[in-house]
């Protein structure tokens, strides 16, 4: 929040998914302060939307979207006063292809968008995200995106926890950001589900890197300016300060 405050665009690093919880509480939190509200892309290959009562395996990075949206257990889904921290008309999930039975449910009932892998093959990229930014940006002042690797190919992120076939390729989910910087509507980023001791040569972290430029606006031509931490390692150094051209 304080990085907000400041002007700046966060940068969160994940970790598991959980994290989103907070981030995104942050994000609600300073929107609300000046009577706004913010918008969520949630790019996954799972919907994240169990509870602790719905969760068949009880992991709680699968259940950040459904305390976000207001449910389950009640200090996770108020954390920073927001209740819920972000309406379910303003978020958008890219990416989908493996979800629960009760979820699945969940899903429908909670008015949430959903872009599966078939809509992506059918539609396309380009008209994914336009319809996701129109969602993510419907009277809201700017959106979080909450970037879970797991929604790229394991082929394109094989260091991930919980991979799954036939996912978003590479310019894919490099266009979708794009569009996004280009929208000019992010507040705030996070990137999660890295785990380097699954990587192969490096290439996972070398292509998030990739793909965080692309939602900083870096990669469409030199000079456009991305952000960089200014202050990494020491205390809020997750978050980035400034704009750097490179
Ligand atoms: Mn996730």
């Amino acid at each position: 929040m304080e990085t907000l405050r400041a002007g700046a665009t966060p940068l969160v690093l994940g970790g598991d998914h959980s994290i989103a919880m907070g981030t995104m509480s942050g994000i609600s939190a300073h929107s609300r302060a000046r009577r706004q509200t913010a918008g969520l892309l949630w790019f996954d290959a799972h919907a994240d939307m169990n509870t602790p009562a719905s969760s068949p395996s009880g992991n709680v990075h699968g259940m950040p979207l459904a305390h976000l949206l207001g449910y389950g257990d009640a200090q996770l889904s108020r954390v920073l006063g927001a209740h819920p921290a972000v309406a379910a008309k303003n978020v958008a999930i890219v990416g989908l292809r493996d979800i629960d039975r009760a979820e699945r449910r969940f899903i429908t009932r909670s008015g949430v968008s959903v872009f599966t892998m078939d809509d992506i093959d059918e539609f396309g990229m380009p008209e994914i995200a336009r319809r996701a930014l129109k969602i993510i940006n419907a009277g809201t002042a700017g959106f979080h995106i909450s970037f879970d690797l797991d929604g790229c190919d394991p082929t394109v992120i094989p260091a991930t926890g919980t991979p799954v076939a036939d996912g978003v390729t590479l310019p894919e989910a490099n266009l979708l950001l794009r569009e996004c910087a280009r929208d000019g509507g992010m507040m705030s980023m996070e990137v999660v589900e890295l785990n380097p001791l699954l990587d192969r040569t490096n290439v996972s972290a070398q292509r998030a890197v990739e793909l965080i430029r692309s939602a900083l606006g870096g990669g469409i031509r030199k000079g456009t300016p991305a952000v960089v931490s200014e202050n990494a390692g020491g205390q809020g150094g997750r978050c980035s300060k400034r704009a750097v051209y490179l």
